[in-house]
C-alpha cells in the first residue's frame, strides 16, 4: 500500500482550507510561513497557542493556522486577545491583523494594550491601505502615496508604528518586510519568548491595491523596493523610521526595543497577593 506523503509542516495548517482567498504577489503567505515556522521550532505545545485577527485580508490568515483562533469583529482582536491571556495566562496569545484594523478602527485598543504592558504578541501587516475592501486610505497610508480615496496623492500626516510603540512602552517593537522572512520568524520566536507588549510591524505587498496606485505593478516589484531601500538599523533614532516610497529615505527595519519592564500579569499577580494579604 503506498502511503500519502504528509508535509512536515502540515501539523501547523489547515491545509483543507487551502487554497487561500490571497491574491498573487500578496505578502501575508509569506508571514503565514513565518508564524507556522516560529511555532514549529518553539517548544511551546500547540494546544497552547491562539492566534487572534480582527477583520480584513490580513486577519484571515488564523483561519489557515492549525492552532485555537479567532476571527473577531473588525478592530476588535486586542481586546479578545487581553480577555483570553488574563483569564489563561498559560497561553501564547498572538495577534495578526491588518493595520487598518489594528490602528484605525482598532487604534485606541492597541494603545492601551501597549501602555499596560499586557502579555501579548502582536503583528501588525502593514500594506498601507485597506486591502480586503478595495485600498483605501488610513492612518498609516504614507503622505503622498495614493490610493482609491487618496488619488491625487495623501495630504496626511502617516503613523509611525515601531515609535508610536516604543513611547508607550512595549518591551519588544521590530520591523521587517515580507523579504525579511528569517528575521521575521527569529523575532516572531523571540517576541513569544518575552513577557509584557511585543509587537512586530511587517510591511508587506498590496499589488491590486496599494501597489497599484504607487506604480508597483506587482508583488515582486515592491519586494524589489524593499531589497534596495531597507536599512537595518536596530538603535534607529524611531522619530526618523516613518516610512514613505519616493525612495530618497531609506525603509528602516531592525529589532529596536528589547527591555525588561513588569508586564500586566505579573503586576496582576502581584497586586492580588497583596490583597490577600492585607488584614
Ligand atoms: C465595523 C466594520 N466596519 C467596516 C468593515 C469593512 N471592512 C472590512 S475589512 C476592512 C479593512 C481592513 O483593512 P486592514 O486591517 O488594513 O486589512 P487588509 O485587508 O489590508 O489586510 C474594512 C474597513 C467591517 N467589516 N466592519
Ligand atoms: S487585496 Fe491586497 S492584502 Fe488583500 S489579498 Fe489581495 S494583495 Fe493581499
Ligand atoms: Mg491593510
Amino acid at each position: 500500500m503506498i502511503e500519502e506523503a504528509i508535509h512536515p509542516k502540515d501539523i501547523y495548517l489547515r491545509s483543507d482550507r487551502f487554497p487561500h482567498i490571497w491574491c498573487p504577489g500578496c505578502g501575508l503567505g509569506i508571514v503565514l510561513k513565518s508564524y507556522v515556522d516560529a511555532i514549529s521550532k518553539l517548544d511551546i505545545p500547540l494546544d497552547h497557542h491562539v492566534l487572534v485577527s480582527g477583520i480584513g485580508c490580513t486577519a484571515r490568515l488564523p483561519g489557515y493556522a492549525n492552532v485555537d483562533s479567532y476571527h473577531t469583529t473588525h478592530g476588535r482582536a486586542i481586546p479578545f486577545a487581553t480577555g483570553l491571556k488574563i483569564v489563561n495566562p498559560e497561553l501564547q496569545v498572538t495577534v495578526i491583523s491588518g493595520d487598518g484594523d489594528l490602528f484605525n478602527i482598532g487604534g485606541n485598543h492597541i494603545i492601551h494594550a501597549a501602555r499596560r504592558n499586557m502579555d501579548i504578541l502582536v503583528v501588525c501587516v502593514n500594506n498601507f491601505n485597506y486591502g480586503m475592501t478595495g485600498g483605501q486610505h488610513g492612518a498609516t497610508t504614507p503622505e503622498g502615496a495614493r490610493t482609491s480615496t487618496t488619488p491625487y496623492g495623501n495630504i496626511e500626516h502617516s503613523f509611525n508604528l515601531p515609535y508610536i510603540m516604543a513611547s508607550l512602552g512595549a518591551s519588544y517593537v521590530a520591523r521587517w518586510t515580507s523579504l525579511h522572512v528569517r528575521q521575521l520568524t527569529k523575532s516572531i520566536m523571540k517576541a513569544m519568548k518575552m513577557k509584557g507588549f511585543s509587537f512586530i510591524e511587517v510591511i508587506s505587498p498590496c499589488p491590486p491595491n496599494f501597489g497599484k496606485y504607487n506604480k508597483f505593478n506587482d508583488g515582486l516589484s515592491q519586494m524589489e523596493f524593499f531589497y534596495e531601500n531597507s536599512v537595518l538599523d536596530n538603535n534607529a533614532d524611531l522619530s526618523e523610521a516613518y516610512i514613505d516610497f519616493s525612495g530618497k529615505r531609506p525603509l528602516i527595519v531592525g529589532e529596536f526595543v528589547q527591555r525588561i519592564r513588569p508586564s500586566y500579569i505579573e503586576l496582576e499577580r502581584d497586586l492580588i497577593k497583596r490583597a490577600m494579604e492585607e488584614p
